[in-house]
């Protein structure tokens, strides 16, 4: 059917609407990069920097999706250096202030790279480490089907579509292909990766041919992939006599001249085409009718340049099937450095901004308008902007979501000797036994080590989730298995494959269900503990988001024995210290572990809470024999509490966190011959101790000069001076601060090397912290302090 005058007068009057937001757009984020660091005052003499030649280059793309294509419930990774193009969007379309703009780079202004946490224009997903935004996107998919297929969620019709407009450098990141291929197995669907293929990446230009890669990378994973190379005008000069030739040209021109050429302009072009294709039939006069600006023009016309062509591709998707666009553009398209190799960081000087303000239409004093420069229709600009699809939703589409209510406790079923990742194990299982709204909520996920680190049992409960129904053949055909591994669209449990990557990324996902599908979800992740460091950049990547979610790394230590080598972590008790919005936990006990599971889905679900690390170990242990009270829980949840408590003005203490529990045990007993008074500390969170202690400095800093913290309070009741061995299977760093807090000695114990494999005897006593170890530098303390 034909469009009628007036469906054909109001697609014109949208695509000229579209074409002064792309210019809009172009202006606003070069003036914001140039506004904070030419204009702005500067007060310690840095540069300030930005990408215009970045934001240049996906201008045209981020229109047509923001201001037509884009609905509400579309969740958007932006390239990290395309932040000042997102938040001049969000300027126009009344979601930011100008005075954030002017801000850029400042503290409190719009951050150099969107961020979910620190912008206040409604950041989708943060971007920043190149990859992992792009990698989020996949997951955020496979999480908004299981929340849909699950009915957690209120039901989209049509689903949000997850986007990531990426850089094509981001392609280098082995992050990316490492989402690919979980994705391809989870059946991922509506997700779009639309790449800005400017082919320029920091320091290079890129090689050529690397979109027939690109595309069978995708392809191989039943993406559909759409080139857009050609824009409109060079459609119509390649249907014009002599227009294959330049077709021609164009395809087999390498990266680097193309780019070179464009930075050079119309001259240049000319000169080349004629050197190379001019003797072909119709090319002189082809060429001929352009002059030198028409030419630069014509051969910069790639499609990301192209409104109609973008937008026609966009809007021509009709299936959920993941789409990769690999979008032809030029990296500063429209700025004086267009093309050039060095312009990732490139500044427009003073001079060469006031020739683009001049050429842009804009008076002096009018740079941040929204209208300026724009020969529209200015009401009818204002009522286009005002129906915008995607800001139909307000100035915030994050979603309404309820706390998941708790139970007053969590069972724990403690053996006599036990290990703490038998414990974590058997409290989800307890958990998946019974029909509480916590275990509706839980979803737990591993990368390959679901059974080796006590997942199976609630797996055997709670199924494993899967698009489609798929029994568990092994179990149909009576082979005789722990594991039941049916999976349904009901399975609560998503198994991926070995790439520690894709589970930060996916409980990155999990863990802002809340605000990105409506529906909080307590993710619940296992890894073997030195792994952690595989996928460390995407863990941080996912506590910068403010994502929550529950970690063990299990097993861990040097206490994996003879399974060790490799396996042992070593420096993870202070990653989990070191990383912001993240809670260290490493308990020795059953029901210790069970307290703090309990308060870590509290505190994942609290708005000024974070997420938990679980430090566990696979050692069974002797368990004590007490009842849980008040005092006990408070301590074990602010980090530490005397197991023996020390005569008043003990002259040392020993300090243990974790499965060392029996070796500071025995050494101390030992040590009462001689020191009856001794105590012993039992530390479950060094993070948590360690942060209160630095709170409270900082409030007596602040004038409240009674503040106190837990460690301090305990360890008061020794006298100063006292010595504090300290040990745990771990680097001695994690406790050696202890002696700081109240004028203590430390005598750290902990383990600074790894590698070898070995039984728990060996392996303590070569790396010294048996008991034998413990009393040796308690002796040493002993003897410092008389001397
Ligand atoms: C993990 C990571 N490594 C390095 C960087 C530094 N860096 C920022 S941008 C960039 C190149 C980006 O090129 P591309 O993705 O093609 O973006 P565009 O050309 O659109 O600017 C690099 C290496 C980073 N941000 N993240
Ligand atoms: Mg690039």
């Amino acid at each position: 059917m034909g469009r009628t005058k007036s469906q054909i007068r109001a697609e014109a009057e949208k695509l000229t609407y579209l074409k002064a937001l792309e210019r809009k757009l172009l202006w606003l984020s070069a003036w914001t990069i140039h506004n904070a660091n030419h204009i702005r005052e500067s007060r310690d003499g840095l540069k300030v920097g930005g990408h215009q030649a970045s934001c240049a280059s996906v201008a045209t793309l981020m229109t047509a999706l923001y201001f037509d294509v884009l609905r509400p419930r579309d969740r958007v990774a932006v390239k990290p250096h395309a932040s000042p193009v997102f938040h001049a969007i969000q300027y126009l379309l009344g979601n930011q202030s100008r005075e954030k703009l002017q801000q850029f780079r400042s503290l409190g202004g719009a951050q150099s790279y969107p961020s979910r946490t620190k912008d206040a224009d409604d950041v989708d997903i943060s971007t920043g480490s190149v990859g992992l935004g792009v990698g989020l996107t996949l997951f955020a998919a496979m999480v908004r089907d299981y929340v849909q297929l699950q009915r957690l969620a209120p039901e989209q019709e049509p689903p949000g579509r997850m986007i990531a407009i990426m850089g094509d450098a981001e392609l280098d990141e082995g992050n990316v292909y490492e989402a690919l291929l979980e994705g391809w197995k989870h059946d991922v669907r509506n997700l779009w990766w639309m790449i800005d293929y400017n082919r320029q990446s920091l320091d290079r230009v890129v090689s050529d041919k690397l979109f027939q890669k690109i595309r069978g990378f995708f392809e191989a994973v039943g993406w559909k992939v759409v080139i857009l190379k050609y824009g409109k005008l060079q459609q119509a000069a390649f249907a014009r006599a002599g227009g294959d030739a330049l077709r021609q040209w164009i395809d087999d021109s390498p990266n680097e001249l193309y780019c070179a050429l464009t930075f050079k302009g119309g001259a240049a072009w000319r000169e080349r085409l004629m050197r190379d294709i001019g003797s072909r039939p119709g090319v002189r006069k082809l060429l001929g009718g352009f002059s030198d600006a028409e030419l630069q023009d014509l051969m910069t016309n790639l499609a990301g340049h192209d409104m109609e062509s973008v937008r026609e591709a966009l809007h021509a998707v009709d299936s959920d099937v993941p789409h990769c666009f690999i979008i032809y553009t030029i990296k500063g398209y429209g700025l004086p450095f267009a093309g050039h190799k060095d312009n990732h960081a490139g500044l427009m000087n003073i001079e060469q901004m006031a020739d683009f303000q001049n050429a842009m239409g804009i008076a002096e004093g009018d740079e941040w308008e929204p209208f300026a420069g724009l020969d529209i229709d200015e009401q009818g600009l204002r009522r286009f902007l005002d129906e915008v699809p995607f800001n139909q939703a307000g100035p915030s589409r994050q979603m309404a979501h309820d706390k998941v209510a708790l139970p007053a406790a969590l069972a724990i079923r403690a053996s006599e000797k036990m290990s703490t990742q038998e414990a974590f194990g058997r409290v989800l299982n307890d958990l998946g036994r019974g029909d509480s709204e916590l275990a509706r909520r839980i979803v737990t996920t591993s990368p390959d080590v679901t059974v080796s680190t006590n997942l199976g049992g609630w797996v055997n409960q709670r199924g494993i989730f899967n698009r489609a129904d798929r029994e568990d053949i092994f179990h149909s055909e009576k082979v005789v298995s722990m594991q039941k591994w049916a999976m349904s669209r009901n399975g609560q449990h998503i198994e991926l494959g070995i790439a520690e990557n894709n589970l930060f990324l996916l409980l990155a996902a999990l863990g802002l269900s809340g605000p990105l599908f409506g529906a909080r979800l307590l993710p619940v992740g296992t890894v073997y503990d030195p792994f952690i460091a595989r996928g460390l950049d995407a863990l941080n990547y996912a506590c910068y988001q403010d994502a929550r979610f529950m970690l063990a790394g299990t097993p861990s230590g040097i206490s994996l024995a003879p399974e060790g080598g490799a396996h042992q972590s070593v420096s993870a008790p202070l990653i989990g210290m070191g990383q912001p919005g993240l809670t260290l936990f490493e308990p020795a006990y059953a029901d210790e572990l069970a307290e703090i599971m309990l308060w870590g889905f509290a505190h994942m679900q609290d708005d000024n809470g974070g997420s938990l690390y679980l430090r566990l170990s696979t050692r069974a242990i002797e368990q004590p024999r007490r009842e849980m009270n008040e005092a006990l829980r408070g301590d074990i949840l602010k980090g530490a509490y005397w197991k023996i408590a020390p005569a008043p003005g003990a002259p040392l203490a020993l300090a243990y966190s974790g499965v060392l529990a029996g070796e500071a045990e025995a050494a101390h007993a030992a040590l009462l011959e001689d020191i009856p008074g001794a105590g012993l500390l039992a530390i479950t969170s060094p993070d948590r101790l360690h942060s209160d202690w630095l709170a409270a400095r900082r409030r007596r800093g602040t004038g409240d000069l009674g503040a106190q913290c837990h460690i301090g309070n305990l360890l008061l009741q020794l006298t100063p001076g006292a010595a504090l061995v300290s040990v745990l299977d771990g680097h001695p760093a994690t406790l050696s601060w202890l002696g700081a807090v109240a004028g203590h000695r430390p005598y750290p114990l902990g383990v600074s090397s790894f590698g070898e494999s070995g039984d728990i005897n060996a392996l303590y006593r070569k790396h010294e912290i048996d008991s034998a170890a413990i009393l040796d530098m308690a002796a040493l303390a002993c003897l410092d302090g008389v001397r």
